[in-house]
């Protein structure tokens, strides 16, 4: 009984299928006892955990919901804005219409056609000047031309009109907008729809050494830096 015994504890005896089957008996239950105890644990956690993470996915899509709503009734949503007279909106919308370059796409109302482009790159002192020829044509009648411009010193600027009337149009005002990049001038009259028009442009500007529009990078060979 002793050596039955010992076997017993060590979980093997000398032959497996008799114990299995004679011996082993009570263990087997008392073992199954203490699964279900496991079990009903483990159960329990699980539910638990789906309790906890479903109250925070309804909360969260709760918060989602306000988000949404309230941007769209801040005029996240274009034409909401425009026919919802919600303050903000609407000032952004006339802002806009009165100042495009405060929008960060470019304004729709002219459509560019052809550029020739022009640069002179001096190595020596790592700065380059350039000259750009713009033909576009008028979609919506604006007094605005806004051109995406960034670090460059704009020279000289002329628009000419292709029309009826050829000839340059006077300038009323041409200033840089950081905030966007762009290069704004402002015309004393406005552009007319159907027409053709183009802008001459002369600037200088630094070849960067970061990242940055025309930008100047070197490489080393056999121990020269080129
Ligand atoms: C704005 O609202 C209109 C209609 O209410 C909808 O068709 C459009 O997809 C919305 N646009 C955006 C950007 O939410
Ligand atoms: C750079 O060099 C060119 C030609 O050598 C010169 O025309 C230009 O004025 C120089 N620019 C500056 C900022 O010194
Ligand atoms: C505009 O600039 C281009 C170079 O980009 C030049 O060839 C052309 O003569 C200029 N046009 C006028 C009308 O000055
Ligand atoms: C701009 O022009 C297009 C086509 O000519 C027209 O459909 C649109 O209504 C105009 N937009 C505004 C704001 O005038
Ligand atoms: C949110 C909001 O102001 N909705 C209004 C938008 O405009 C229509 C008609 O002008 C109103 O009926 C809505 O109440």
């Amino acid at each position: 009984m002793g050596i039955e015994d010992n076997n017993m504890r060590n979980g093997r005896g000398l032959s497996d299928q008799w114990a299995d089957s004679m011996v082993v008996r009570p263990r087997t239950t008392e073992r199954s006892i203490t699964v279900h105890k496991k079990l009903v644990l483990g159960f329990a956690i699980s539910i638990l955990t789906l309790i906890v993470v479903t109250a925070i996915a309804v909360l969260l899509s709760v918060r989602f919901e306000e988000c949404t709503g309230e941007s769209s009734s801040r005029g996240g949503n274009g034409s909401n804005a425009k026919f919802n007279g919600s303050r903000d909106g609407n000032g952004n919308h006339k802002d806009e219409e009165a100042q495009p370059w405060r929008h960060l796409r470019l304004p729709t109302s002219l459509r560019p056609r052809h550029y020739d482009l022009r640069l002179s790159v001096y190595m020596d002192n790592f700065t380059f000047s350039g000259e750009v020829n713009i033909e576009f044509e008028c979609v919506n009648s604006t007094k605005f031309i806004v051109l995406h411009t960034d670090r460059l010193e704009v020279e000289k600027v002329t628009v000419y009109s292709d029309n009826k009337k050829p000839g340059v149009m006077r300038i009323h005002r041409q200033f840089h907008y950081p905030g966007n990049q762009v290069y704004v001038i402002a015309l004393h009259r406005e552009l007319k729809p159907m027409r053709t028009y183009k802008v001459n442009m002369t600037f200088d500007a630094q070849i960067e050494s970061e990242l940055l529009g025309f930008f100047r990078s070197s490489y080393m060979l056999q121990g020269e830096r080129r």
